[in-house]
């Protein structure tokens, strides 16, 4: 037997007694675990939270716009406000469209993301929340990366919490999870150095769960970051989760290299991906969701992320979205009908489940029904 072998023990012992996992056992995983033992460790923690259940959402996405002032490296989907003419914009009105294409449908949630315009401030989107909430008040608005946020909210010379306020009041709901990317700041330096730091990006969604919002966390993996650096970002969630519990779900997203200024560094395979999950559902023991998002994954990777950790597909989506076609995913217009989705979590032998933005089960699809 080898030394790791005792280490690698210890840790699943730990696991299987509740027990928190240091920063140093989540790097032992990372440098000395197989797929198959994260694997199997990861699909029992699954299973004592959420049996055979998989959790997605009928939702629709609206992107503003994909102007943005900042220059993300990994960005595919962003053009300069010097190159606007090549990017969208879209009007209120515009987005009210969308809204009202989904009048009599039964979709839950819209998502609301996007670039970073100079002339899309804090009024003009109390005002779009406003417009839909008086459209369809049930519909859940879950809107803004703390990326949008920290810069609407400084031009509108408001502290975090007086904007967040505004935003809460004029109908926003929960945060989504983007803007994260890696905490580090030597990696933001190299591969998103003018945006929101970490502290600012955790600062904002503290802020948020102090006003009664809800928020998910994402990581941006597979580029230019060490392992230390994951363990990094996860232990920073999790002790943020201790102390406030606003995290609904954790999302990796895996780095896609197609047309950005990083197309030079290759993606992680497979393995490396389902590792990556497997990890993250043992060491992060109180977001209590895993996420894996299929417009970026492709569908048959995601079936596969059940089997490691992941208890939640996201949502129907409905072709809304761009920021993955427009960077290579094999989901060029990412779309599945509920019917597809129950499929996809069915075929592989778990449940689905249809659930509302803050994860109360609006309907379970029983063997025969699916
Ligand atoms: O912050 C951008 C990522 C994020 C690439 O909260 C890329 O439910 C991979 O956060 N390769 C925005 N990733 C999207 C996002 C999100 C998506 C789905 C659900 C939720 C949620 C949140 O997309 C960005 C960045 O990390 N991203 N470009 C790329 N080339
Ligand atoms: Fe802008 Fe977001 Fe793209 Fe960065 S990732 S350039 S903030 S749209």
């Amino acid at each position: 037997m080898v030394a790791h072998d005792d280490e690698l023990r210890a840790i699943a012992e730990k696991v299987i007694r509740k027990e928190r996992l240091s920063r140093a056992e989540g790097l032992i995983l990372f440098e000395k675990a197989e797929l198959n033992f994260v694997g199997a460790l990861a699909n029992f923690v699954r299973e004592r939270l959420h049996g055979n259940k998989t959790y997605f959402n009928r939702n629709f996405h609206i992107e503003p716009t994909n102007v943005c002032i900042f220059t993300c490296g990994f960005c595919s989907y962003s053009r300069t406000y010097k190159n606007k003419e090549n990017g969208w914009e879209l009007s209120l009105e515009e987005m009210m469209d969308i809204v009202r294409k989904y009048d009599g449908e039964p979709v839950t949630e819209v998502h609301i993301v996007g670039g970073v315009h100079p002339k899309m401030n804090l009024d003009f989107f109390c005002d779009l929340l406003e417009r839909i909430k008086t459209h369809r008040p049930e519909l859940h608005r879950k809107g803004f990366t703390a990326v949008e946020l920290e810069y609407m909210i400084r031009k509108a010379k408001l502290t975090i919490e007086e904007g967040m306020q505004r935003l809460r009041d004029a109908g926003l709901q929960s945060l989504p999870g983007g803007g994260a990317e890696i905490f580090a700041q030597e990696v933001r330096d190299e591969i998103c150095p003018d945006k929101v730091d970490g502290d600012g990006w955790l600062h904002i969604h503290e802020t948020a769960h102090k006003l009664g919002m809800h928020s998910n966390a994402t990581m941006l993996y597979g580029h230019i970051e060490t392992y230390e650096h994951r363990i990094d970002h996860m232990d920073r969630l999790r002790e943020l989760q201790d102390r406030t519990g606003g995290f609904n779900c954790f999302i990796p997203l895996k780095f896609r290299n197609k047309d950005n200024d990083m197309a030079h560094l290759p993606e992680t395979s497979i393995v490396e991906d389902l590792r990556l999950y497997a990890i993250a559902r043992i060491f992060i023991d109180n977001i209590t969701n895993l996420k894996a998002y299929w417009p970026m994954l492709g569908r048959q990777t995601a079936q596969l992320t059940l089997d490691y950790g992941v208890n939640d597909l996201d949502g129907t989506i409905d072709d809304t979205t761009k920021i993955y076609s427009m960077a290579g995913s094999e989901e060029q217009t990412p779309s599945l009908s509920t019917e597809q989705l129950c499929e996809l979590i069915a075929v592989v032998g778990r449940t689905p489940v249809e659930r509302d933005t803050l994860y109360n089960e609006i309907k379970v699809y029983e063997e025969e029904q699916a």
